[in-house]
């Protein structure tokens, strides 16, 4: 069996899950969000990393499948939070497939419709892949997906050879420091150069800024000195299963 067809079956028994990872409001600690991240709970093997799975997927005749999946099912969540009194925003990383696909402005839309979710709690998060499409038609979709109340990050800022150019070319709502800067943040003069600037520039900008990979309170510390509002990192919770993120995280009426 190929990668490709296990995946398939895995798809058809419903092998998928969504984890959430805590988002957080550095000052105090607040809740504010959940990233939402795929994993496949593999009988033999446990969880498997998306890692391992997405770069198939996302070249296979899967890619819409799942991608829809996970929309769907991270917004069936979201609004289930929400209507049990837990404004929680969810966030989605799209795949490159999405993009080329149909109308994502009208999948979104429907979905929306469909599930009652108020779209402020929805966000997409983009990374430079986006590039690699057609811009005009990228650029038309992202501003329809925001017209809906939805918003749109840039995920793994500052990895890429064009973040800057794409930060002037796309209306984004925000971005999110790629934990790879934030990781050494606390010895690495340069990673602090980078992030320091990272979260200036985002002010000029009017984006909203979430650092990733905080795994220490020292970390966290420097980056709300350093101006940064939101964060996401091990020492704020790991990637979890919506059960244990409903227990950690939220109150239940
Ligand atoms: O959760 P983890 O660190 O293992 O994720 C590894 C990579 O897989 C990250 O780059 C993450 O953005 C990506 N990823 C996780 N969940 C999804 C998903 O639902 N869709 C897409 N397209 N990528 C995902
Ligand atoms: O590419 P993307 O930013 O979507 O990847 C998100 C992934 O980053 C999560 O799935 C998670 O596994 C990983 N991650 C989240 N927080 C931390 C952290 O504090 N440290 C490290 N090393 N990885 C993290
Ligand atoms: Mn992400
Ligand atoms: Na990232």
């Amino acid at each position: 069996l190929t990668l490709e067809s296990e995946l398939a079956l895995a798809s058809d028994r419903g092998e998928f899950e969504l984890f959430y990872q805590p988002q957080v409001r550095l000052v105090d600690g607040s809740l504010v969000g959940a990233e939402a991240l795929i994993r496949w709970r593999h009988a033999a093997r446990g969880y498997v990393s998306p890692a391992e799975f997405m770069p198939v997927v996302n070249t296979s005749a899967l890619s819409e499948r799942i991608a829809n999946w996970v929309m769907e099912t991270a917004c069936r969540q979201a609004r289930a939070w929400e209507m049990s009194g837990n404004r929680v925003r969810v966030a989605i990383n799209l795949s490159p497939s999405q993009l080329d696909s149909g109308d994502l402005a009208h999948s979104v839309a429907e979905l929306l419709d469909a599930t009652g979710l108020t779209p402020s709690l929805l966000e997409l998060e983009v990374t430079e892949d986006i590039l690699l499409h057609d811009e005009a038609r990228v650029l038309d979709m992202f501003k329809r997906i925001q017209k809906l109340g939805v918003r749109v990050l840039f995920d793994d800022f500052g990895t890429g050879y064009a973040s800057l150019s794409y930060l002037k070319k796309f209306p984004l709502d925000g971005l999110k420091i790629d934990r790879s800067f934030v990781l050494d943040l606390l010895t690495d003069s340069d990673d602090a150069a980078i992030v320091g600037s990272t979260i200036g520039l985002s002010k000029q900008l009017g984006l909203t800024i979430v650092a990733e990979g905080i795994e220490n309170r020292a970390t966290a510390d420097v980056l709300i000195s350093m101006g940064c509002a939101e964060g996401q990192g091990y020492f704020f919770g790991r990637p979890m299963p919506a059960e244990a993120f409903e227990r950690q995280f939220l109150t239940t009426e």
